[in-house]
C-alpha cells in the first residue's frame, strides 16, 4: 500500500517509508482522547492492511495449552476489557536532543504520543486460557506481520515483555481505539496495548505469541530501544549492556502557544500535557522567563485511568520582548524532570524528558 495513503492533513511527516508521523501541537492538545487523525504513527517497515476475517492468533512455547484462534474465537471466548491509556514513544521529544549534539533517529517533537481508550480483550485471560505457569520468571514473545529492513536484514518485526506485566489488568490485545475498530497504521486487526510502556513494547499486526525463558531476540528487543550512558556511540555500545526501555519516565510539554510563534502582548493561555507511566500527575509548574519563576497549572485527567495522561492549563499575562515558556510536572512519588537535556543525552535520543522550553516573541 503506499505510504501516502496514510498521510493526514496538518501532520508533520518525518518519513514516508517506513511511514512516521507526528500531529501539530495545538491539535494533539484538541482532545483527551486523540483523535485518529491526530494519532502519531511510529512504523519500522511496511504497514500491513489484514482483513478481520481470515485473522488468526497463535500462542506456542512454554504454554500447556497452545492456541491457534481467529479473531471471532478470541472474542466470543475471552471478557471483554478495554482501558484510557496514553501510547508514547520513547523517542518522543528527541529533537530537544538532536538540538545539542546530532542523535540517531527521526527528530520528533513532543507529538510522539496519544491517547486513547481501547478495547479488547485481557493478554492475561488468554495467557492463563493457554495454561501459562503463572508465578515462573517467563517472557511474552510478540512477532508481527509487518516486514523491516535494516543494517542490512529483513526481519519481522517483534518484542517482548515479561510475563508479569502481561498477566497485568492493563495490559490488552486491543481491537479497536476510541470506539473504532483499529485502522491500518494503529495495527488492524488485533494490536498489544502495554500501558506506560514504551510504545515499542505494544506491537501492532500481532501474529503469534510464544511464552519463553528469555527476551525475544528479534533486533527490535535486543539491540534498540535500550537506554546508554552519554559517552557511549554507535560503535562503542554494546546493545547486551544497554537499559531495555520499558515503563517510561515523567514528562511534560508545552502544546501552545507553538514553538517561535510571534504573540500579541497581553494575555496568554498556555495547553499542554504531563504524563508519569501509572502514576498521577501532582503539580505541573509553569514558568514565563527560563525558569526564574514559576506558577501553578490547572489540572484535568481522567481520575479512572492511572495510565491516562494529564491536561494542563494556565493563564498567564506577556509583556513585549522574547520569552522562554518552560514547563515541569511532579508526579505522586513527589519526583520532578530534569533541567537540562544535556542530563539525560544519550545517542540514540530516548527518553528526552528535561523541561520543555518554548521561544515566543511577543510584540
Ligand atoms: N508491528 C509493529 N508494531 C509496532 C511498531 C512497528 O513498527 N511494528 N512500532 C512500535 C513503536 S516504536 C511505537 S512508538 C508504537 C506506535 O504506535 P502507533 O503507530 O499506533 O502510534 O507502535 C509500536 N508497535
Ligand atoms: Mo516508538
Amino acid at each position: 500500500m503506499p505510504a501516502s495513503r496514510h498521510r493526514k492533513p496538518g501532520q508533520i511527516v518525518h518519513s514516508d517509508a517506513p511511514f512516521n508521523a507526528e500531529p501539530r501541537l495545538d491539535r494533539l492538545r484538541a482532545a483527551y482522547l486523540t483523535e485518529r487523525a491526530d494519532f502519531y504513527v511510529r512504523s519500522h517497515g511496511d504497514i500491513p492492511d489484514l482483513e478481520a476475517a481470515g485473522y488468526r492468533l497463535t500462542v506456542v512455547g512454554a504454554v500447556a495449552t497452545p492456541l491457534d484462534l481467529s479473531l471471532s474465537d478470541l472474542i466470543r471466548r475471552f471478557p471483554p476489557r478495554s482501558i484510557t491509556a496514553t501510547m508514547q514513544c520513547a523517542g518522543n521529544r528527541r529533537a530537544d536532543l538532536n538540538r545539542l549534539r546530532p542523535v540517531s533517529g527521526d527528530p520528533w517533537a513532543p507529538g510522539a504520543i496519544g491517547n486513547a481508550r481501547w478495547d479488547g480483550i485481557g493478554l492475561g485471560d488468554v495467557l492463563r486460557a493457554a495454561g501459562v505457569d503463572e508465578s515462573a520468571a517467563l517472557h511474552v514473545a510478540f512477532e508481527c506481520h509487518d516486514e523491516i529492513d535494516q543494517d542490512g536484514e529483513r526481519f519481522r518485526f517483534g518484542a517482548s515483555i515479561e510475563l508479569k506485566k502481561a498477566l497485568s489488568a492493563e495490559t490488552l490485545l486491543a481491537t479497536h481505539m476510541n470506539g473504532e475498530p483499529l485502522a491500518a497504521e494503529h495495527g488492524k486487526p488485533l494490536r498489544v496495548v502495554v500501558p506506560g510502556f514504551a510504545g515499542v513494547r505494544s506491537p501492532k499486526w500481532l501474529a503469534s505469541i510464544t511464552v519463553q525463558d528469555r527476551p525475544s531476540d528479534n533486533p527490535m528487543q535486543a539491540d534498540d530501544y535500550k537506554l546508554f550512558p552519554p559517552h557511549l556511540d554507535k560503535d562503542s555500545a554494546d546493545p547486551a549492556d544497554g537499559v531495555t526501555i520499558e515503563a517510561m519516565p515523567l514528562n511534560a510539554a508545552i502544546c501552545e502557544p507553538a514553538e517561535g510563534a510571534t504573540l500579541k502582548a497581553g494575555p496568554c493561555v498556555m495547553r499542554g500535557y504531563a504524563v508519569a507511566c501509572d502514576r498521577a500527575i501532582r503539580r505541573v509548574d509553569v514558568s514565563a522567563d527560563g525558569g526564574a519563576t514559576w506558577r501553578q497549572a490547572e489540572l484535568s485527567s481522567d481520575d479512572a485511568s492511572p495510565f491516562a495522561w494529564t491536561f494542563w492549563e494556565i493563564d498567564t499575562t506577556l509583556s513585549p520582548g522574547r520569552h522562554e515558556l518552560v514547563v515541569r510536572a511532579w508526579d505522586a512519588a513527589g519526583q520532578t524532570q530534569p533541567a537540562d537535556p544535556e542530563d539525560v543525552w544519550n545517542f540514540k535520543g530516548y527518553l528526552a524528558s528535561s523541561w520543555h522550553r518554548v521561544n515566543v516573541t511577543v510584540v
